[in-house]
This record gives structure tokens, C-alpha cells and sequence, in this order.
């Protein structure tokens, strides 16, 4: 493995799953609360209520950072406990908490990288139509504002929204995350309302922050055809053209892909298709979370005609997603050769597995250790190809509420017991370690 001197290792948390204290010191209601105490739509009824309690416990999760040497931290921001209600007055205390938690990153000498929505959209919010309202642009960059003034003397590194896709369409058409609903309208509705807030609200920052770095951060899966046929070719370029290039091409290219543009027809009747031009603000980087490839036959039923297939081997994790590290040297390498970004992060990579049980202090979680370094590898050899790879961002940082899976799915290169709110250091905190020394 070979990184650049100045390669930035670290880790990434986001709000919801971590920081528990749901309706503490004034913090408003998140659709993941509501939707989490919903019946049904959380296995096991879990909720990130307490999750890992870092809300309280924040100082020493850093203390375990610096005492790892993380040079770096990709941490969220809960929109509704710094605005309760989503517009309106702020609230100090959830305002102090992010305060605390930049002052002692950097006395522990970590660079915050602080990402302003990480899918807890205040509920008050989404009473009032939420991602769908298109006055949501305009609170989304009031809450940015205020973050970008209070924070900004000493965060310079920002990121708008994480993983718009997962937002608009986990959320809105397939049902599996907050909101909840199932409306592929709706679904492009707030994508289009997600992509200009992103564009609204980077000239924003960089007005308060004036040395701000801004990025977005998308989730990018590695998409393959199943087969050399016409028709799964065509299936996977439309999976590409829903989940990745329905976001990339607006952030780079100012237009929605044409092609996806004709297959949807008057599915995105009511939007104003070129008014995404402004998502193509420039910015200082972009994040790429990459976790597995995709791979798609054609299919006869369904919105996109296109099939998963699920290529007969074991290397999966504990998600059921296919361990394919050669998909992020490729991923890297075409999205350089298309877009010509001019600094990209790895701002989330990871695995879930069953880890052993913790014994003398350290949880030996091989799975992971190899998941990790097979994908590091891969991002040195996008390097080797001419990728501007800058730094690279474990997901995650501790074991942590997974969203519709609860607390069944562990990603942690820390180990959370959730019954002591313990934590110990997996064997993969260790290898993040490592890199880190070869670096130094
Ligand atoms: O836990 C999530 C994270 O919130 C967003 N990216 C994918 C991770 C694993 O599913």
C-alpha cells in the first residue's frame, strides 16, 4: 500500500446513532424517533434513544480517539437539537454540546469534519411536508448558516448531506427508512429538494466560514451487469443512472442523465428539471461512502425493470452485501475519468459482522481486519491510477444504532456493549492504528 504523505486516516459517526439523549436539554423530535417508535419499522423495536450515550459519554469516546491517534473525525450534526422545531429559535444547550465536542477535538489534536444532515430531519419539520416541501431548501440553509457561524471559527472542513440516495429513496419509495413512505413521486421530490439545498447552502458556509472546505458526501455502490447481454447491461446502466448518476451528474454537471430523465417520463412531472443546475456549485472535495458492488439482470416487472443478482460465493457480510474491494479501485477510477473531481474522501467504508466476544481487552474481529485491509489496498491502487484520494474515513468509529436493523448490525472498530455502554477496542482499531503510525 502506498498513500500520500498528507493522507488523512480517520473515523465517522453520525448523530442519530450515536448520541442517545433523544429528547434531552431541549432537543426536538427526529423523524427516526418517530419512526423508530413506530412499531414494526425497527427490528426489535430498538430506537437510537440512548444508542451509545455519547452525548454524555463524548469525552471519553475522544479520549479513546486521540489514545488511537485518529487524525481525523466525520461526525454529524442533529438538526433538531440545535433547532428544535427545525426553523425558529435555536437551542443553546444542543448549540453548547457541539461546542464541547469541537473544543476537545482539538485539544486532542483531531481535524473535525462535521456533516450537517445525517437523515434526523426534525419531525416538526416533516409535519409540514419535510424533503417534499420545497421550502425545505430555504430551512436547510438557515440551519447551515447558523452552524457555519457558531462552529466555523474552528470547523472548516463541511459536508452538506450524507448519502442524499439512502435519504430520498429508502425513505420515501421503498419505506425502509424515516419518513417511511412508499411513493417513487415523492422519492424524486426530495431528491430534487435535497440537491438544491445542497446548492443553496455551500455559499452559505463559505460566507460564515470563509476558509471553509465543503464537500457533499454520496453513497456509491460498484453496479455490474450480470451477464454480457444487451438486456442486463442496459439494467445495470439504469440501476447506475438511479442510485449513483441521478446525484452525481447534477453535482458535477449541473443536469440531470438524460437517459434516466426519458425512462421516468412523467414521474418527475411537477419538477423543475433545470433548476439542479445550482447543485453544481462548486465545492472543495466530495465524499464517497463504498461499502459493495451491485449487479443487476433485466426484469420484466417493477419501475426499473432490473433484478439484483447476487453472485454465487461467500464472501458477504453480516448486511448481505457482497465483499467486492476491486469495486471501489473502479468506482474511484470512473467517477475520476467521468466528473474530473478535484479531491475526493473515502468518507465511509466498513463492515457488519458477528464479532467474538471481547477477551483481554480486545475483540479479534478478523472478518473485519480483512474487509478493512482489502479495501485499503484498493483505494491505494485508484491512487496508483491517477484517483486525487485524499484521505479515507472508517465507518465506524463504535458499534451503533444501524438504522431499520437497530442494534443487530455491528460496524464498530469499537465494541459498544450496550447493556454497560462499555467500549473496547476491536482488532480493527488496531490496523486503523497502524495505518495511521506508517503515515506519521
Ligand atoms: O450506518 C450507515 C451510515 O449511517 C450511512 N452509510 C452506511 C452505513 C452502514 O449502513
Amino acid at each position: 500500500m502506498n498513500f500520500p504523505n498528507d493522507f488523512l486516516w480517520g473515523t465517522a459517526t453520525a448523530s442519530y446513532q450515536i448520541e442517545g439523549a433523544a429528547l434531552e436539554d431541549g432537543r426536538g423530535e427526529c423523524i427516526w424517533t418517530r419512526f423508530s417508535h413506530t412499531p414494526g419499522n425497527v427490528l426489535n423495536g430498538d430506537t437510537g434513544d440512548v444508542a451509545c450515550d455519547h452525548y454524555h459519554r463524548y469525552e471519553s469516546d475522544i479520549a479513546l480517539m486521540a489514545d488511537m491517534g485518529v487524525p481525523a473525525y466525520r461526525f454529524s450534526i442533529s438538526w433538531p437539537r440545535v433547532i428544535p422545531a427545525g426553523t425558529g429559535a435555536p437551542n443553546s444547550a444542543g448549540l453548547d454540546f457541539y461546542d464541547r465536542l469541537v473544543d476537545q477535538l482539538l485539544e486532542a489534536n483531531i481535524r473535525p469534519f462535521a456533516t450537517l444532515y445525517h437523515w434526523d430531519l426534525p419531525q416538526a419539520l416533516q409535519d409540514r411536508g419535510g424533503w417534499e416541501n420545497p421550502d425545505v431548501v430555504q430551512w436547510f440553509v438557515d440551519y447551515a448558516r447558523l452552524m457555519g457561524e457558531r462552529l466555523g471559527d474552528r470547523v472548516k472542513d463541511w459536508m452538506t448531506l450524507n448519502e442524499p440516495w439512502v435519504v430520498a429513496f429508502l425513505g420515501n419509495y421503498t419505506g425502509e427508512h424515516a419518513p417511511g413512505k412508499q411513493d417513487l413521486k415523492a422519492a424524486y421530490q426530495v431528491a430534487h429538494h435535497l440537491l438544491l439545498a445542497h446548492g443553496e447552502a455551500v455559499p452559505v458556509i463559505r460566507q460564515a466560514v470563509p476558509d471553509a472546505r465543503v464537500g457533499i458526501v454520496l453513497n456509491l455502490n460498484y453496479v455490474d451487469a450480470a451477464s454480457d447481454s444487451e438486456a442486463d447491461q442496459q439494467a445495470a446502466r439504469r440501476h447506475e443512472g438511479y442510485a449513483n448518476r441521478w446525484f452525481l451528474d447534477p453535482v458535477f454537471k449541473g443536469h440531470y442523465p438524460p437517459d434516466m430523465v426519458d425512462w421516468l417520463g412523467d414521474t418527475l412531472d411537477g419538477i423543475d428539471l433545470e433548476a439542479v443546475k445550482v447543485a453544481a456549485v462548486p465545492t472543495d472535495f466530495m465524499g464517497i461512502n463504498y461499502y459493495t458492488r451491485n449487479m443487476f439482470a433485466h426484469d420484466d416487472t417493477g419501475d426499473f425493470k432490473t433484478r439484483t443478482v447476487h453472485p454465487d460465493h461467500d464472501r458477504y457480510t453480516k448486511m448481505n452485501w457482497e465483499i467486492y474491494p476491486e469495486g471501489l479501485t473502479k468506482l474511484l477510477v470512473q467517477v475520476t475519468e467521468e466528473y474530473s473531481p478535484n479531491k475526493l474522501y473515502i468518507t465511509e467504508n466498513g463492515a457488519a459482522f458477528d464479532d467474538p466476544a471481547p477477551i483481554n481487552g480486545v475483540v479479534e474481529d478478523t472478518d473485519r481486519v480483512d474487509y478493512l485491509k482489502a479495501h485499503f489496498e484498493a483505494g491505494s491502487a485508484a491512487i496508483a491510477q491517477g484517483v486525487p484520494l485524499a484521505g479515507y474515513f472508517v465507518w465506524s468509529f463504535m458499534d451503533n444504532f444501524e438504522w431499520a436493523w437497530g442494534y443487530t448490525r455491528r460496524f464498530g472498530i469499537v465494541h459498544v456493549d450496550y447493556a454497560t455502554q462499555a467500549r473496547v477496542p476491536k482488532r480493527s482499531a488496531l490496523l486503523l492504528q497502524e495505518m495511521i503510525k506508517q503515515q506519521a
